[in-house]
């Protein structure tokens, strides 16, 4: 996959790179420290202080290349004064943040607080940085110590990004942060209790799946589909959301692009757009400014028809019809107690995890969940927390989907 122009992603892990083969210096310390840690580099004065540059981990994803910190040195310049001096290259040039890290003897590690120089946000490639670290001021009786260890991190502060594109199917998608939410509703039948689930980060398609990118799926891998008649009744154009799909429709569609359904707890989590205790997407109430749903009106100028997809305005993800427009499967067999039983993290109702109900999806006979309501639906039944499900081999007017990827997936 590529992503948007701009936007680049930082690699999973920082790892911690003693690196410079080519300084003996550096190398033979690291093996020394790897020994012992009761050495003394600078012998004319009671400690010695020893640097190590640290490289963020240069697996590159995306287009982002991370910085190296080569050359570190490290000396004492007086009683109380140490000075650091680095060279660091970002090979795309991008600014970064610059953390020392000190260690002592088998101690935990902890960042320096009395530092001046070329450390903190704003740092560009160069060589010979240079950091004074006052540490008379940071240990006291600091002399009468043993051997500090300096580290030199830099972090050109990548996150993951917010949207990326999938080539696949060429759509957007969207990232949702790992975190926790309130799942269900008091008042909506099946829906009860409310619990609380906890979910990895994922990415999930900005809009429903579209007549286009279907027919591209199908084209690129025959794979037989033959109701474009009936589709094309209600949807005028590819930018619709695609409709008359089976939930093993659209777990091939899904294979095919990399992806997978969500689940109905990842589902959920997304069309809350980070709002707890909500009814819809946006919050509580609904018209026709809003979304897709049974009659006409304000925004809203479908009447029993799918309205091409992102036609409202996104929540707070920037994600488009959550409420409405077409139904969405999800990856869950439908169960009514699952609520009062769901595991904490990660949940997915039916018994398969994720890898078996890929591989044997076309065995699976049970009903599947659907969620978001659609243009059919009046209000109550486009509500974040409404749960509807059919047979799986069900197709109909009004039933569509999105897929989603889990982050790690994006990152590994
Ligand atoms: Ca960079
Ligand atoms: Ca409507
Ligand atoms: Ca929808």
């Amino acid at each position: 996959m590529t992503h948007l122009p701009g936007q680049r992603v930082m690699s999973k892990t920082f790892v911690k790179n003693y690196l410079r083969a080519e300084d003996p210096r550096t190398s033979n310390l690291r093996n020394r420290i790897d020994s012992t840690c009761l050495w003394t580099v600078l012998t004319l004065i009671l400690w010695g202080v020893v640097a190590y540059g640290q490289q963020v981990d240069e697996q590159q994803l995306g287009q982002n290349s991370t910085p190296i910190v080569t050359n570190v040195t490290a000396q004492q310049v007086n009683l109380d004064q140490v000075q650091i001096d680095y060279d660091v290259i970002d090979p795309d040039g991008d600014q970064m943040t610059v953390k020392l890290w000190i260690f002592e003897g088998n101690q935990p590690g902890f960042q320096p607080k009395r530092l001046e120089g070329d450390v903190g946000r704003g740092i560009v490639s160069g060589q010979r940085k240079q950091v004074f670290w006052n540490i008379g001021n940071e240990i006291p009786l600091h002399h009468l110590g043993t051997d500090y260890v300096v580290e030199v991190v830099a972090d050109d502060q990548h996150l993951p990004p917010t949207i990326l594109q999938w080539d696949k199917d060429t759509t957007e998608m969207v990232r949702i942060p790992a975190g926790s939410f309130e799942m269900g509703s008091d008042n909506i039948t099946y829906a009860t209790p409310i619990h609380t689930v906890t979910l990895d980060a994922f990415y999930i398609d900005r809009r429903e799946v579209t007549v286009g990118q279907f027919k591209q799926f199908v084209e690129q891998s025959g794979y037989p589909y033959d109701l474009w008649e009936q589709v094309a009744e209600y949807v005028p154009t590819d930018h619709c959301p695609m409709i008359f799909v089976t939930w093993y429709d659209a777990m091939a569609y899904a294979n095919w692009a990399g992806k997978r359904l969500p689940t109905e707890a990842e589902w959920e989590y997304a069309a809350r757009g980070g709002l707890a205790r909500r009814d819809y997407p946006w919050g509580n109430g609904i018209n026709h400014q809003h979304a897709n749903y049974n009659g006409i009106g304000g925004a809203d100028q479908w009447e029993l028809k799918p309205a091409p997809v992102g036609s409202f305005p996104p929540n707070g993800y920037g994600l488009y019809d959550l409420a409405g427009n077409v139904f969405e499967w999800c990856l869950d067999a439908f169960d009514t107690e699952f609520y009062k039983q769901s595991p904490r993290r990660n949940p997915l109702a039916g018994g398969l995890n994720l890898e078996e109900i890929h591989q044997q999806f076309s065995q699976v006979d049970s009903g599947r969940v659907l969620r978001g309501g659609s243009y059919h639906y009046t209000l109550e039944y486009v509500r974040v927390d409404y749960r509807d499900y059919a047979s799986p081999d069900h197709r109909f007017d009004a039933g569509g989907f999105r897929c989603v990827v889990e982050e790690t997936k994006v990152t590994n």
